[in-house]
């Protein structure tokens, strides 16, 4: 215990430049620290293009109003075999590791502390790609899981929200190479979102590493 709050405080500085120090986004009913620059520009400019073709990408429905509606957004799910995953409705059995997904999963891992066993994986085509207000809190990520999410390619704006008390948001760039890890409480009192935007935006991939119970 006394050595888990030394490691926090030591990583969460309010430096945002250096790829292991982290920048505390927010420290009330959770814990979310970034990490800009956590991948350099040459190996995120590599693990964009692996990810991108060697990822077996899905287009995803869901039920809107009894209306089958594609995702804004294609999705993957890898991870230890016998890992099932289910969100709004959807139901994701785990491919296995690539290479790439595992040397991403092990750098991550030096900073979370923990070991992941599962990623979802999204891939934001363009502006009208998104993923609207919600929490990763389906029962099989337990009470308070650990999130590690990796952003690749083009920047976008990612959203918090408090639930209770709406005034509070909290609005972060996401760029290339970047790791924001959440944790703690963050998922009872947050929902979060990748909002649409009109503006020409390039592709971009999100890499959400999680522990499935
Ligand atoms: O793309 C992102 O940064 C977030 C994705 C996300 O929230 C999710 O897949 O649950
Ligand atoms: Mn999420």
């Amino acid at each position: 215990m006394f050595e888990q709050i030394t490691l926090w405080s030591q990583q969460a500085t309010t430096r945002e430049d250096s790829p292991t120090i982290g920048k505390v986004l927010l420290s009330l009913d959770g814990e979310v620290v970034f990490y800009k620059g956590f991948f350099s520009n040459d190996e995120s400019d590599k693990f964009f293009d692996k990810l991108h073709h060697e990822t077996e990408w899905q287009q995803e429905t869901i039920q809107i109003f009894g209306k089958c509606t594609p995702l804004p957004r294609l999705t993957a799910w890898y991870g230890d075999p016998g890992k099932t995953y289910i969100y709004s409705g959807i139901e994701q059995h785990s491919k296995p590791w690539t290479p790439t997904l595992l040397s991403i999963k092990t750098r991550i891992e030096k900073i979370a502390k923990v070991e992941f066993n599962s990623v979802l994986l999204n891939l934001y085509r363009h502006g009208r790609d998104g993923v609207a207000w919600h929490s990763d809190d389906e029962p099989e990520l337990g009470q308070n899981p650990v999130i590690g999410s990796v952003s690749f390619g083009a920047t976008r704006r990612f959203s918090f929200r408090h639930k209770q008390m709406k005034e509070r948001k909290i609005d972060i760039d996401l760029p290339h190479g970047s790791f924001l890890l959440m944790r703690g409480e963050t998922q009872h009192h947050w929902q979060h979102q990748i909002p649409k935007t009109t503006k020409d935006v390039s592709p971009r991939i999100n890499l959400t590493f999680r522990i499935i119970h």
